[in-house]
């Protein structure tokens, strides 16, 4: 009796975890993209679609690409990414959603902004904060954490080595929080898969309804399956991204520094499938009505592939914030050299708040013809990356930038008193 019952049990847990393997998702997907999954499972089917300019917007007059709807199976999710990134050198170049009614919702375009939300005012008026903080951010600092986070076998989304790097970044940046009361640091979790997006909060003190987020993904992914034992290092993707972002908490928090605006900044589980973790996150605050005044996409900022230093993608970003980005490029790193360049899709997080209807940037290591070939592959190692963080360290400084310009503001009544 018992032994049947341990039988039953084991045979109900199997089948359990086979069900969840093949958890049905709903994807949004572009025309080529589409022609890459019909390839792998010839019986994926188009169930609804829509022509949508570059940026996710309704496209006016024929420009743009006909994005499709499709439900597949969970287990599929990595081969499309390796068939997209192979084959049309892009990585992702599909959004998982939450449900079929999400799905539609997104076909339509992005959401709109909430009621509540006002444009800041996208002032530099903080030049006595940020710039003794400047030099106290160090490449040295950033290429640890790269080293660290690169020397898990992989960072899968449904590993334990994933897992592990997301407890570890939350034990790091729990470490840089100390002890301060307005400083908390989170992880918060998915139900569909075992790793946790970290946030790290530093609460506003005049104006904590307002909320800046600068983030950056903390899986890796490789083309060549995704086990226990495969090898994804991803110390470009996104690594860096972390890294640098890790850098700029330290220095913040080292100063006493505390910001009138609340202060976010998150590790997202689960891009490489789809931008899982981050459009989980942007979905439960625009639900809970968070006004995320800004958000900064970091990913991949150690390749230097280009003259210009810092690439500011012009689509499923925010045309306004990035006018501020380079602005504040301008005003602190006058050497720095701003280019622009496009995705063509939601390459990465930033198109999770740009989706939610709020103003996403991502300033990116190279041109997207430029980008780094390693990605995604075995070789996206410190060494291809000469064992240095000079490049990411530039955008350590213009996210310090940004946090500190933006996260100074107090409340918009006052900001007009004071004019
Ligand atoms: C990424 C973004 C732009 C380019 I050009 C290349 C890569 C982001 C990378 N993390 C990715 O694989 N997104 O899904
Ligand atoms: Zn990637």
């Amino acid at each position: 009796m018992l032994r049947l019952q341990k039988t039953a049990l084991l045979v109900w847990l199997s089948l359990a975890g086979a069900a969840q393997a093949a958890e049905p998702v709903w994807i949004s997907i572009g025309e080529q993209g589409y022609q890459q999954l019909k390839k792998i499972n010839p019986a994926a089917q188009s169930r609804q679609s829509r022509l949508l300019a570059p940026d996710g917007a309704l496209a006016k007059g024929g420009a743009g690409e006909n994005v499709h709807l499709v439900q597949i199976s969970e287990s599929e999710l990595p081969k499309l990414s390796d068939a997209i990134h192979e084959n049309l050198r892009h990585c992702g170049g599909y959004i998982v959603h939450a449900s079929r009614v999400e799905a539609e919702a997104a076909l339509k375009g992005p959401a709109a902004p909430l009621a509540a939300s006002v444009a800041p005012s996208y002032a530099i008026d903080n030049q006595a904060t940020v710039k003794p903080l400047l030099p106290q951010l160090q490449d040295s600092n950033i290429l640890g954490t790269i080293q660290s986070l690169s020397s898990y076998q992989n960072r899968f989304y449904t590993t334990r080595h994933g897992v592990d790097a997301s407890n570890w970044i939350a034990g790091q940046w729990k470490q840089l929080a100390g002890n301060r009361a307005d400083v908390a640091v989170e992880q918060f979790a998915h139900a569909a898969w075992p790793q946790k997006s970290v946030i790290l909060t530093i609460k506003g003190k005049s104006n904590a309804a307002e909320t800046v987020v600068l983030g950056g993904h903390l899986d890796s992914t490789v083309g060549s399956g995704t086990g226990e034992a495969s090898r994804a290092p991803g110390a470009d993707d996104d690594a860096s991204g972390i890294a640098s972002l890790t850098e700029v908490i330290r220095v913040l928090l080292a100063s006493g520094y505390q910001p009138q605006r609340t202060l976010k900044f998150i590790a997202y589980a689960a891009e490489e499938v789809g931008l899982r973790g981050s459009s989980e996150i942007a979905r439960r605050y625009k639900q809970q009505q968070v006004n995320v005044v800004g958000a900064l996409q970091l990913d991949m900022t150690n390749y230097q592939g280009d003259a210009q230093d810092i690439f500011l993608f012009t689509d499923y970003t925010n045309a306004a914030q990035n006018a501020f980005l380079a602005n504040l490029a301008k005003t602190y790193l006058p050497t720095l050299k701003v280019g622009y360049s496009q995705c063509g899709y939601a390459c990465s997080d930033h198109a999770s708040w740009h989706a939610q209807g709020y103003p996403a940037s991502f300033p990116f290591e190279s041109s997207f013809n430029n980008s780094n070939p390693n990605i995604h592959t075995a070789r996206d190692t410190l060494a291809s990356s000469g064992n240095q963080a000079r490049h990411a360290l530039k955008f350590s400084q213009l996210a310090l930038a940004y946090a500190v310009e933006l996260g100074s503001d107090g409340p918009a009544a006052k900001r007009l008193a004071q004019r």
